[in-house]
């Protein structure tokens, strides 16, 4: 069977995904809706072969072991499945992350694997197939295999909860800057915190009411390309989505020291007349949303408080692709 090879970019959620209804199938609690970014990727090759005893699955030149790989192998077995296919398989990733950036993210790694196994397994999927399947990876990959602004429709079952594409083509000037704080291994993995929340947070709720209405509110802003009214909801959203985490019990947090000094910069930057906005994910970088044109103000800002290399730009990116 012939070598695929696919690349996937990263997302960043503006809603953010956060608790699951259903665990196995990775059905959310909340539509979300996020922007790919150029900047960040994952190229996957993916054979399988006869001679195969079990899967060998290769990241950034080092063999998977334990956990992790396990966790690719039960992913496999979909791919398996669906294509009466009884061969293990040689996986090759590499993520494409500036030095020392601390992204390497579960979206585009698992948007990448979802289309080149597919396809090496002699299936040929359609994007809302492939992201189907590639949510069964990790949930935050649904949205990776569309490019620019992505709704991940939370729907009720494997069929209904997939990505669309809500505007591919990204024709105003917005960008992200990220803020690599930490490059290490999250203390607490997103999946089991957002478990946690689902489970203790007496804010959960309210939480989901509040991400629906900011879902409709930042549809509305992305139409009228109004940079600020993103930025709010995104920032608004993803505060929310924090609180759920310190109302757990035990209480834990994704906020690091650094992390404060940064959203802080952000504000002042934003009463000096800037149009900047901070959101944050399960880990303590920071992520800004701006415009192009003002990007060299900010980096300088942020250059008084953060090194160069912590500072990574991104645009809008593109859907998955074979190479
Ligand atoms: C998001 N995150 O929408 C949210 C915001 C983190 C915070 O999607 O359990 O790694 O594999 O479905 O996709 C990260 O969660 O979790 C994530 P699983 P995933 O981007």
């Amino acid at each position: 069977m012939t070598a695929v090879t696919a690349r996937a970019h990263t997302n960043i959620a503006l809603i953010k995904y956060w608790g699951k209804l259903d665990q196995k199938l990775i059905i959310p609690q909340n539509s979300s809706l996020s922007l790919t970014l150029d900047q960040f990727y994952t190229d996957t090759t993916v054979q399988f072969s006869p001679k195969l005893q079990q899967d060998q699955i290769q990241l950034d030149e080092q063999q998977l072991t334990g956990p992790a790989a396990e966790r690719i192998s039960h992913f496999l077995n979909l791919i398996r499945q669906q294509a009466h296919c009884q061969q293990f398989a040689y996986v090759d990733s590499t993520n494409h992350v500036p030095t020392a950036a601390g992204l390497a993210s579960s979206a585009s790694g698992f948007a990448a694997l979802a289309a080149a196994a597919s396809r090496a397994a002699g299936l040929r999927l359609e994007r809302p197939a492939l992201s189907r399947l590639a949510r069964r990876g990790s949930g935050s990959a649904t949205r990776s295999i569309y490019g620019g602004f992505v709704e991940w429709q939370q729907g009720h079952d494997d069929q209904t909860s997939l990505a669309i594409p809500f505007s591919e083509e990204v024709d105003f000037d917005i960008q992200m800057i990220a803020i690599v704080l930490n490059n290490q291994q999250k203390r607490v993995s997103s999946r089991s915190g957002m478990a946690e929340v689902v489970a203790t947070s007496p804010y959960y709720p309210a939480w989901v009411k509040a991400a629906n209405a900011d879902l409709i509110g930042m549809k509305q802003a992305i139409l009228k390309k109004d940079i600020n009214l993103i930025g709010q909801i995104a920032e608004s959203n993803a505060m929310k989505m924090h609180a759920t985490t310190l109302s757990a019990n035990p209480p834990f947090t994704y906020f690091e020291p650094k992390s404060l000094t940064a959203m802080q910069v952000i504000q002042n930057l934003r009463q000096d007349g800037y149009s900047c906005y901070y959101t944050m994910d399960a880990g303590p970088n920071i992520k800004v949303i701006c415009s192009a044109k003002e990007t060299p103000a900010i980096l300088e800002r942020l250059g008084h408080f953060f090194d160069q290399q912590q500072l990574l730009v991104a645009k809008p990116g593109p859907g998955v692709q074979y190479l």
